[in-house]
């Protein structure tokens, strides 16, 4: 699909064109339409003499520029966005009357930003952190934000909490170190000292906290939301977004050092799918449990420090975003973009989750200071795309040209409009549920039970992934300072899994504790990533090339990565063509400079006769980091004698095969199943 094409079927990116920019070829002007004569030097009295004030052009441009940074998200500040559609798969009737949840087929603009939490704009992407999974939904009843994260639960059960969480994750105040990172004392005080925070914590120390990429994480709304239907009975209801690739993650040692090599990692992966037409898919999958059975399960529904396991409530698919297009201007669009989770549309509605309740109130607060004032609606990104009418007025930056006298409401003079809709003509009608109580600063004690989910969790891992988080609880805990919170955290973690917490405990010397565990023995398949959808489409395999390759073996393995949806990109000692036999040349996309191992999913070694030592040098480099990250690897002529010096061909993920069918089938697979844990590694 062409990008006019993409743009003239979507009604967002239509209204985007409006505002739309191009420079190319155009005389250059001042921000009044004046042509500039000159703009390399400033006015002056004379040659070498002193710059006058009337140079209005330099001032203009002098003070565009000094004012052109705004404040930074105080959460998510790093970010990456991308325009897509929304297709629903099967109406959603029975349960909501959202519009673009009605008919399947139809089709939906949205905007997506993906995030860090802790970090700040500059920060490197591989932090260990939540991602944020944000989602505009322009829908012809307006805007419809469902603002969730990579993890289905969250730290904490209020937000009159929050404040704390991010004071205690940010960089310490009186230094502020560490940038980007948990790994401190002030995050860990906290995690102790506010155990609703055990479930979250076991996520964080997961897998998912170093994800391959966006592409390859899940989204969750994490809250308890109300669908409503036309009838107007209520559901309760979880959101999901479940990659179509599946969800995979990096290794710790690959994370800190991809930070080093490409900070931009995760991003130059999302625009890079995006122009090459690897468009990242996500279905939307709904949990809905009826109003009937709000108290039949061991925990409260409304506390976001609770899932649903989807083996008791299914996760029913209801339809499918792609993302298709990348911004144009990030600062216009994925800076100015405001997410609201207010934004709703009749049809869907809140819960009295403590924590969603204090969300409705803090986004739109924050725009106020980082958009500098109440017109950010207006911004072209967070327009919505069907028409708004109402008597707000004013303010800085009003773009609305609003006609008439009127702007109050009741009136006579404009026929008392603009009027309220009734339900009937689209009004949004806030849910009539009934509430009754006594005002009180108080946790539900259903809310009280911090620990069955957290085990959960630990129980449903596999044995590689119940290994990492022993080893991130070790990391971070390892960085604080303090013993008496290391003591603490691991005390703590004694509720969830007592081997965990020793284990951890004799790792960063203090004392392991003598009791805790579980009784729980409950699984949930749906956790561990290890049970998730394995393809080899959009790899990035890095072929390890040298003078002197097997002209012919090398074209067939490089067709049959194509072929499976996998990219191979050559990587010699020099960019430029590579000479193989039968009079093949490659063109080397990267040297051993500027393509390290950490920036591909898997490597192979063809090397060639005519491979210097400098050459086999840097390929053993490669492959043996490769290898401790348990990325496949494949080697054939001088690569596969390497790989036996090497001392590497014995292990799972490693094909040096002869056959060429066999040996493409076997490496794709080995592409496929992403990492081989099952390899014996020294994994620092
Ligand atoms: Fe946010 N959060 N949050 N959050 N959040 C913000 O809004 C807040 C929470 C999430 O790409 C801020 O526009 C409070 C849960 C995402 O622009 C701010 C509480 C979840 C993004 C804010 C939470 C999220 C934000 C900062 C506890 C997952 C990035 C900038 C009650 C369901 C959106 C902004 C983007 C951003 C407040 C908890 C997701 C300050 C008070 C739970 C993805 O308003």
């Amino acid at each position: 699909m062409s990008n006019e094409d993409r743009v003239n079927g979507n009604s967002k990116q239509k209204q985007l064109d409006q505002f739309r920019v191009d420079d190319t070829d155009k005389k250059m002007t001042t921000n009044q339409g004046l042509k500039v004569s000159g703009d390399e030097f400033s006015l002056k009295a004379g040659e070498r003499g002193p710059t006058l004030m009337e140079d209005f052009h330099f001032r203009e441009k002098m003070t565009h520029f000094d004012h052109e940074r705004i404040p930074e998200r105080v959460v998510h500040a790093r970010g990456y966005a991308a325009h897509g559609e929304f297709k629903l798969y099967e109406s959603m009737k029975q349960y909501t009357k959202a519009k673009f949840l009605q008919e399947p087929g139809v089709t939906t603009p949205v905007f997506v930003r993906f995030s860090t939490v802790a970090g700040s704009r500059g920060s490197g992407e591989l932090a260990r952190d939540v991602r944020g999974f944000a989602t505009k939904f322009y829908t012809e009843e307006g805007n419809y934000d469902l603002v969730g994260n990579n993890m289905p639960v969250f730290f904490i059960q209020d937000a009159i909490k929050f404040p704390d969480l991010i004071h205690a994750v940010k960089p310490e105040p009186h230094n502020e170190i560490p940038q980007a990172a948990t790994a401190h004392d002030t995050f860990w005080d906290f995690v102790a000292n506010n155990q609703e925070s055990a479930h979250m914590i076991m996520w964080a120390m997961s897998d998912r906290a170093i994800p391959r990429n966006f592409r390859m994480m899940e989204g969750f709304g994490v809250h308890t939301f109300r669908f409503v239907n036309e009838t107007g009975n209520a559901y309760f209801v979880k959101f999901h977004w479940k990659p179509t690739l599946g969800a995979h993650s990096v290794v710790w040692d690959e994370a800190q050092k991809l930070n080093g090599k490409n900070p931009d990692f995760h991003r130059t992966d999302l625009y890079e799918s995006i122009e090459n037409g690897d468009y990242p898919e996500f279905e939307l999958g709904v949990q809905i449990i009826e109003e009937a059975d709000e108290f039949k399960f061991d925990f409260d529904i409304l506390d976001p420090t609770k899932l649903w396991p989807e083996e008791d409530v299914p996760v029913k698919i209801i339809g499918k975003m792609t993302l298709n297009r990348n911004v144009d201007n990030v600062f216009a669009e994925t800076e100015q973009v405001a997410f609201h989770p207010g934004n709703v549309v009749p049809g869907i509605d809140f819960t009295n989750d403590p924590l969603l309740q204090g969300r409705l109130f803090s986004y739109t607060d924050t725009q106020l200071i980082r958009l500098g004032g109440p017109n950010f609606h207006e911004l072209p990104i967070n327009r919505p795309v069907c028409p708004f009418h109402n008597n707000q007025r004013d303010g800085y930056g009003r773009q609305t040209i609003n006609y008439g006298q009127v702007s109050y409401h009741n009136n006579s003079l404009a026929k008392n409009t603009p009027k309220p809709a009734n339900e009937q003509e689209g009004g949004f009608a806030h849910y009539q549920e009934k509430v009754d109580g006594n005002k009180v600063r108080a946790r539900s004690d259903s809310f009280k039970d911090h620990f069955s989910q957290a085990v959960l969790f630990c129980h449903s891992m596999s044995n590689v992934e119940k290994e990492h988080i022993k080893d991130a609880f070790s990391f971070e805990l390892g960085m604080v300072k303090s013993k008496s919170v290391q003591q603490q955290v691991v005390d703590m973690f004694a509720n969830v899994n007592l081997e965990l917490a020793q284990n951890v405990a004799e790792n960063i010397g203090v004392v392991p504790p003598e009791s805790g565990g579980s009784v729980i023995t409950k699984t949930s398949k749906a956790l561990s990533q290890e049970n998730m959808t394995k393809k080899p489409d959009t790899r990035k395999i890095a072929v390890l090339l040298a003078d002197g390759f097997d002209g012919t073996f090398v074209q067939a393995v490089l067709a049959a990565l194509k072929e499976n949806g996998a990219h191979p990109v050559v990587v010699s000692e020099k960019l430029g063509i590579v000479k193989g036999t039968d009079n093949t040349e490659i063109n080397a996309d990267e040297t051993f400079l500027t393509g390290d191992s950490v920036l591909f999913d898997a490597a192979y070694l063809a090397g060639g006769i005519n491979s210097g030592k400098k050459f086999k040098h840097n390929a053993e480099y490669f492959v043996r980091e490769a290898f401790s990250h348990f990325k496949p690897i494949a080697a054939s002529q001088e690569g596969k004698q390497w790989m036996k010096e090497f001392g590497m061909t014995d292990s799972p993920g490693i094909v040096v095969d002869e056959d060429m069918r066999s040996f493409t089938a076997r490496f794709v697979a080995a592409v496929a199943a992403h990492r081989h844990w099952d390899r014996e590694v020294d994994e620092r």
